[in-house]
């Protein structure tokens, strides 16, 4: 295949108008969704390359998550639902560097290497979220998929989780269920229906919902599942799009201002739901009685959906191995909880999902959870044999792990399948969303984010909890930690914004901002830090 079709494009309809170098980082590539339009064609030429290479669908969703409307961006699907294999994120950044000219030798590379037969054929899914400029990215994404001679299937506006649901059932002949929007709501809201067939209400718990959509596709998507899922749950939908995407609501912002979202009624002992711009993270919160405000972040789900998997585990007496993957930035108050009271195996990843996914692979039964919402439950082909075989054989605890199994979407971090889940185990429980954050209490902790002239100076191992460069950093942030009580932090280079992130925590409130702005004054110190010094936490 020549690709002078490809250039001419490209020269035409989607010049390169950047020079500075761009990297396909945890996120794909994010930005200003004004300089995207040759990013996104790209990326449809290189999708058409990884369909013929898979010989799969391939997916590609356009989206900036939780990112302000401004910004907008694109994420390639593997196969089975994965994030882009590593060596194709090199291939991202190599086509994305190339001049207008340099596409046709970029993608020869690419067909070399890979050993690409061009003669196949390759079909791509498309799926965008509801910012303005996402259509025309769409297009722009069509246009590079079309370039190279591929086809394409166009979902329109579909959350992240959903686009990686119908390319993972494309993909594996629909075993794991059907690849169109509709099977993806009938399938999960099928399975909570009947897990909610005893009954709805049980001891402290009652299923009443306040859902903050944050303005975007989350919103979409909540009302299509109220559609198909009865009365199983009573649900009200706030912030469906009246108001600005992501704008003081949403999961992001719950989960980092630590406030309740603008938009959503302040009634209290009632849970609200927040997630984010494209549906794949989740938030719990509440007030209680005196209006004082509680978050339930990702570890606090992972805690309760790993305890209670344990249990059915137990109970069924099946010899599967169950573990939970967190990253650094669990709360160290949730790793002794569920290592030391509910004696779950826990490993840590580096952040990106991709990391988390790739560790739960290593148990039988995989949770993953990153704090900021964002995570899922995978099952073992043997794990899922075995607990369909124990279910059929009427194993009670194996019927109910059958039944959880279904809720779960198991290709990527799903905002409302994790809410389903949530639901499940707090309905099986008993419990109020009080009951479930007293199980344990999260540490006090801040985070910050200092900005160097260069944050690649800033490398780390042990799955971002040690510092490695630059030298000296890491000893001194040992002996600023060492005066607090229960203090840890770390320190890490972001791959989503130019600067480097900080974490901390401590037995108090206070402790934990004040080790954070210590911290944040070493990297500022050690790493060539611009502006200001950190003062206040930001
Ligand atoms: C991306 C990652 C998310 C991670 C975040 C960290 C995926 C799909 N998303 O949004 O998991 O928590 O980046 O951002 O992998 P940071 O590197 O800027 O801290
Ligand atoms: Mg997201």
């Amino acid at each position: 295949m020549n690709f002078t079709e490809a250039v001419r494009v490209a020269q035409e309809q989607y010049p390169k108008k950047v020079t500075k170098p761009i990297k396909y980082g945890t996120a794909g590539f994010r930005s200003r969704a004004d300089a995207l339009d040759f990013i996104m064609y790209r990326m449809g030429l290189l999708a058409g390359l990884r369909a013929r290479d898979t010989s799969s669908v391939i997916g590609v969703m356009i989206t900036a998550s939780h990112n302000p409307v401004p910004d907008n961006g694109v994420k390639l699907v593997d196969p089975m639902g994965e994030m882009l294999a590593p060596a194709w994120e090199v291939h991202a950044t190599t086509l994305v560097n190339a001049t207008d000219e340099g596409i046709a030798s970029a993608l020869e590379g690419i067909v070399s290497e890979a050993h690409i037969d061009t003669s196949k054929k390759a079909l791509v899914f498309v799926g965008r979220d509801t910012r303005p400029s996402s259509n025309r990215l769409c297009d722009a994404v069509i246009a590079g998929v079309t370039a190279v001679g591929g086809e394409f299937k166009d979902f329109g506006i579909v959350s992240t989780p959903i686009l990686h649901y119908v390319v993972t059932c494309y993909n594996d002949g629909g075993k794991y269920g059907e690849a169109t929007v509709q099977g993806y709501y009938q399938k999960i809201s099928r399975a909570f229906n009947k897990l909610r067939s005893s009954g709805t209400s049980n001891g402290n718990y009652d299923p009443v919902i306040l859902y903050d959509g944050a303005n975007g596709v989350g919103a979409l998507a909540m009302s299509e599942f109220l559609n198909n899922m009865k009365k199983s749950l009573n649900v009200t939908i706030f912030n469906k799009g009246e108001g600005v995407l992501n704008h003081l609501c949403g999961a992001d912002y719950v989960k980092v201002q630590q406030k309740w979202p603008e938009g959503v009624p302040k009634t209290q002992n009632v849970r609200c739901v927040s997630v984010d711009g494209d549906a794949d993270r989740v938030i719990y919160s509440y007030l209680d009685s005196d209006g004082k405000f509680y978050m339930l972040d990702g570890d606090k789900i992972a805690t309760l959906v790993a305890g209670y998997l344990q249990e059915l585990v137990k109970g069924s007496g099946l010899q599967l191995k169950l573990g939970l993957v967190q990253t650094a930035y669990a709360n160290g108050a949730s790793t002794a909880y569920i290592t030391e009271k509910l004696g779950v195996p826990v490993a840590c990843a580096k952040t990106g999902v991709k990391h988390l996914h790739h560790m739960a692979l290593e148990f039988n039964i995989g949770v993953y959870f990153e704090a900021n919402g964002h995570g899922t439950v995978i099952f073992s082909k043997t794990a899922r044999e075995a607990i369909e075989t124990a279910a059929q054989a009427k194993n009670n605890s194996a019927e109910k792990l059958s039944q959880v199994l279904d809720v779960i979407n198991e290709t990527v971090g799903d905002a409302i399948s994790d809410m389903l889940l949530v639901e499940t185990v707090l309905h099986a429980r008993g419990w109020s969303v009080s009951d479930w954050n007293d199980a344990y209490t999260d540490l006090p902790n801040r985070q910050m984010k200092v900005t160097v002239a260069d944050r690649a100076v800033i490398t780390t191992t042990d799955a971002e909890r040690v510092c490695v460069t630059p030298e000296g950093l890491q000893n001194t942030i040992n002996k600023i930690v060492k005066a607090f009580l229960k203090g840890r932090s770390f320190v890490r280079p972001s791959g989503t914004e130019d600067i480097v992130r900080i974490y901390a925590e401590a037995s108090t409130q206070e402790e934990a901002d004040n080790l954070a702005i210590q911290v944040a004054c070493a990297v500022y110190e050690h790493a060539g830090g611009i502006g200001d010094r950190p003062k206040a936490p930001c």
